[in-house]
């Protein structure tokens, strides 16, 4: 007899994890069906390449009628709810479409599951965020590396650190949060959270500071090929114009604008501290948390953190520059209202409970992402080229 296939649903298909989780359930046998708004722009290209192995269906999380019809048309064996509003700078500016989208959204979802006349058949999966630890953490007293007779505190969040949410996007994933495990005690429904630490990825949106730095990089190493000079050279013999924030080589013009100059990297705060781990390691764990027997909230994250300078250093190192100060402004646009200094998870329970570890390192993290950038640009320069 054959085997019946595994059907799942992903609300947030184009985004960034959205993409990898498609690609890992088909690879499973998976019958996928994702949900995608409909928008003016083409918003498929992170899946174009499986686009005819998936089911799309137009739909907006905030519809409560287009979530639960497709939930009842397609009778999913699980739903993952990818899908939000996921820039924590812009809830501070869209702070009520961000609760609708982030909040409200995840909200639909469990209704439309509840009235499905299958809720006992459907598992759920919640994207939840370290973002909600906000400004809290644990303290743990740890012996020091060297000296076992010294301790020393170690700052970290695990699955029972106290949230303190400090942005409307935070406090929107919170209130999903809540939603979820009231769901599953109130209605028995099987439904998780992934608390999820920062994932990032050559697929990364590009208003996100990892992405925006390494497609800064990208352009800044096409620009330095085609003065005919190495990124480290350039090092040596530029100059920064203030009034334009412009880097421009020694013995060059500045009216020479747009071959000899090329725009510094405009960011905001880089000493926030980060736990950053590869987009393709967490969907793993999301879908480890959907095959256990009880439903139940986990923290996902490398153990590791970071600040943003780490990662411009990192990144810098890629391309040969150890001192990227002169190349790196500091614009308050950036800065937010409330900032979350620092996150450090701990992920033993998933570690212990889903045999998870994260495999990509912090370091290959960003050199995949650096590589991934110099390349699509120089690709982008030579199909520029033969139009012309
Ligand atoms: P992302 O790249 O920003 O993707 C978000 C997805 O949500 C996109 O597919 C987007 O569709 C969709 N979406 C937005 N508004 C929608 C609406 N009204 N109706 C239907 N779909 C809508 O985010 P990601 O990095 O993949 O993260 C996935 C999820 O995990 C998000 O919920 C995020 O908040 C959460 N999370 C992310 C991280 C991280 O570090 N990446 C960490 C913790 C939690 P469009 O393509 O049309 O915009
Ligand atoms: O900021 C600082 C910024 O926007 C990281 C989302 O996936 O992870 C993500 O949220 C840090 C912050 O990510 C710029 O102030 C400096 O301290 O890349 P980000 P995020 O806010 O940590 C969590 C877990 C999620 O759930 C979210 O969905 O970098 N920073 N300069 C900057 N950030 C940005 N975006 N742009 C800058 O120019």
């Amino acid at each position: 007899m054959m085997e019946k296939r595994m059907k799942a649903i992903i609300f947030g298909i184009t985004g960034q994890d959205g993409s990898y989780l498609a690609e890992s359930l088909l690879r499973m046998k998976y019958e996928v069906v994702g949900i995608a708004r409909r928008v003016s722009v083409d918003t498929l290209q992170r899946i174009s390449h499986i686009l005819p192995q998936i089911t799309i269906v137009e739909g907006d999380i905030t519809d409560a009628f287009s979530v639960s019809n497709a939930i009842k048309e397609y009778e999913p064996d699980e739903i993952y709810n990818l899908a939000a509003q996921s820039h924590v700078g812009t809830s501070f500016t869209q702070p009520s479409l961000t609760w609708d989208v982030t909040a409200g959204g995840c909200l639909n979802i469990l209704e439309g599951i509840r009235y499905s006349g299958r809720k006992d058949d459907i598992k759920f999966y919640q994207a939840s965020s370290s973002e909600m630890f906000g400004k809290n953490y644990s303290v743990e007293q740890v012996p020091m590396y060297m000296d076992k007779d010294k301790e020393h505190s170690l700052k970290f969040q695990n699955e029972n650190t106290p949230f303190a949410p400090q942005s409307p996007y935070a406090i929107a994933k919170l209130a999903s949060h809540h939603l979820v495990r009231n769901y599953r005690e109130s209605y028995g429904i099987f439904a998780c959270n992934g608390i999820l630490f920062n994932h990032e990825s050559e697929r990364r949106g590009e208003k996100f500071v990892t992405r925006k730095i390494t497609k800064w990089i990208g352009k800044f190493v096409e620009w330095t090929n085609n003065i005919g000079l190495k990124p480290a050279d350039v090092a040596n013999s530029f100059v920064i114009f203030d009034e334009n924030n412009m880097v421009v080589p020694n013995g060059h013009f500045a009216d020479q604008i747009t071959t000899w100059t090329f725009p510094i990297l405009k960011l905001g705060n880089l000493d926030a501290k980060r736990d950053w781990g590869h987009a393709e390691d967490y969907v793993r764990a999301m879908w480890l948390m959907m095959q256990q027997e009880v439903p139940d909230d986990y923290v996902v994250a490398t153990g590791e953190t970071h600040s943003v300078r780490d990662f411009l250093d990192a990144a810098f190192y890629r391309i040969g520059i150890e001192e990227w100060d002169a190349y790196v402004g500091i614009d308050p646009k950036y800065y937010r209202p409330a900032e979350v200094d620092y996150l450090l998870g701990c992920p033993k329970k998933a570690k212990n409970l889903l045999s998870w570890k994260p495999e990509i390192s912090f370091t290959e993290l960003v050199h995949k992402m650096v590589e991934h950038d110099i390349n699509e640009e120089a690709k982008l320069q030579r199909s520029r080229l033969q139009e012309i």
